[in-house]
């Protein structure tokens, strides 16, 4: 592992594309050279340098918490080499999961091409068992389409396999087995693509901020390393790009930047994705780009099961900005999603004798869950606190498949680093009422309905009503 970091380190991912020129022609028929990274850090936007044929210069895309693949020049054709393999990835500080993916990471390394890019994608299998790699909404000859026992045999542990196409049409996809599908998407092996535009699209606008990712999700038990690959709904793991706040990186931007966001699905649920404090429209999706007259703006939009979506926005309103998945389950982490619901009980009395019998018991909910949040309670090895995460003034109580988007006028152009939290101008602020406090509702009227019963008893301790056969009608 160390000699394969050491020469991740010597060939710098940044403008880390093979030269065509410098390699001779007995390297050009070897594989190409296989490229790791195994840190999940967001990798910087991939400018291809010292290559010919590229096609019209483009703005690259900053994967979050991931990277993009670079490739060598063979005779006019982009060469890449993917590596499916087992990886170690940290879903956040404290937490790492075995799962499978390519070269290092997973999700894999984004693969970035122009339209009408003629590309070679050599595929080596280091998994334990047979797998393919399907091209998830590119237009290409059906025997590339990566079905394994359908379109192709599947590739054999320890085989290489080719697959050869034109980048047909620009747009946001995605790659993912087809062999042993299950299985292997939830172990985590998925990976981008995006193909820009030869040329001035009429429905592609250009952006100055491009950022990708892709939903998914995992069941590791409290404790434990490895996914349950059976799993069907029950996900404890939200992700982005197998990251889970606080570990998924902010989208740091540029005060009236231009900002494109593609999202693809590769959980087994659809995520309602949600923006504060900025309008965007869905300019894109699995289909390619939207014709203008169809698009509408919108603060949330629902990515399904296997789709893509590409939202843009003018980011002009600077802030620190939540951007999540609108399923509060889905910004939890592991540990919430089985507790009984305390609130309202009163267990005191009980807690002070199991106290006496175990002395590290903790009574939890009572008054809801946001305690869980700044608890420092203790957890099995590797696992995360169903909510966490520190904000300027506290706990954020978050988790799962929530970030932030940065929005700040001093951002340099194309620096993406994080500019730290956002300083509020004075007086812009929620503050605190000191003024009289505000006697409750539920005193004055009959249990604060609006549509008081008859001959309800006062409302002078807790009713618990339960909807029961219609009657008295
Ligand atoms: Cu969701």
């Amino acid at each position: 592992m160390t000699s394969r970091r050491a020469f991740i380190q010597s060939l710098g991912l940044t403008g880390g594309a093979v030269a065509a020129a410098s390699v001779s022609s007995v390297a050009m028929a070897a594989l190409p050279e296989l490229i790791l990274k195994e840190d999940p850090n967001t990798a910087p936007p991939h400018f291809p340098r010292g290559v010919t044929g590229a096609g019209r210069p483009y703005n690259p895309v900053v994967t979050l918490n991931g990277w993009t693949l670079p490739w060598r020049m063979n005779k006019g054709v982009k060469e890449f080499h993917l590596v499916a393999e087992p990886v170690v990835r940290e879903i956040a500080p404290g937490m790492n999961a075995h799962l499978w993916g390519y070269n290092g990471q997973s999700p894999g390394p984004t693969i970035e091409v122009v339209e009408g890019d003629r590309v070679r994608i050599f595929v080596t299998n280091r998994l334990p068992e047979h797998t393919t790699i399907h091209w998830h909404g590119q237009r290409l000859p059906s025997g590339m389409d990566g079905v394994g026992g359908l379109n192709q045999p599947q590739i054999p542990p320890g085989k290489t396999f080719v697959y050869e196409f034109v980048a047909r049409r620009p747009g946001t996809f995605m790659y993912h087995p087809h062999a042993d599908e299950m299985t292997q998407m939830a172990m985590g092996m998925m990976g981008f693509w995006v193909t820009h535009p030869k040329e001035r699209h009429p429905l592609i606008d250009e952006v100055d901020r491009d950022f990708c990712f892709l939903l998914n999700a995992y069941d590791i038990d409290p404790g434990s390393y490895t996914p349950k690959v059976n799993t069907m709904l029950d996900f404890n793991l939200w992700t982005f790009n197998s990251r889970a706040f606080p570990g998924i990186d902010s989208l740091n931007v540029r005060q009236n930047d231009r900002v494109r966001i593609r999202v693809g699905n590769l959980t087994m649920t659809n995520h309602p994705i949600h923006l504060h404090g900025h309008e965007f429209t869905v300019t894109g999706t699995d289909g390619g780009p939207t014709p203008k007259g169809s698009r509408w703006p919108e603060v949330t939009t629902d990515i399904a099961v296997g789709q893509m979506r590409q939202v843009e926005f003018i980011a002009n309103e600077a802030g620190d900005w939540a951007f999540h998945c609108h399923k509060s389950h889905h910004t939890m982490n592991a540990m919430g999603h089985d507790v009984p619901t305390m609130i309202g009980v009163d267990h005191r009395e009980a807690a002070k004798q199991i106290t006496d019998l175990i002395p590290d018991y903790m009574v939890m909910g009572a008054r809801g869950m946001a305690d869980m949040g700044e608890m420092e309670m203790p957890l099995p090895d590797n696992t995360l606190p169903m909510m966490t995460g520190q904000g300027p003034y506290g706990a954020v109580e978050m988790g799962g498949m929530f970030t932030v988007l940065k929005v700040r006028a001093e951002q340099k152009v194309g620096d993406y680093s994080d500019p730290g939290w956002y300083k509020q101008p004075p007086g812009t602020r929620a503050y605190e009422w000191t003024g009289p406090a505000a006697e409750p509702p539920r005193a004055k009227t009959q249990g604060g309905q609006s549509m008081p019963a008859t001959g309800k008893p006062a409302a002078t301790e807790v009713q618990v009503r339960k909807p029961g056969p219609h009657s008295g009608h």
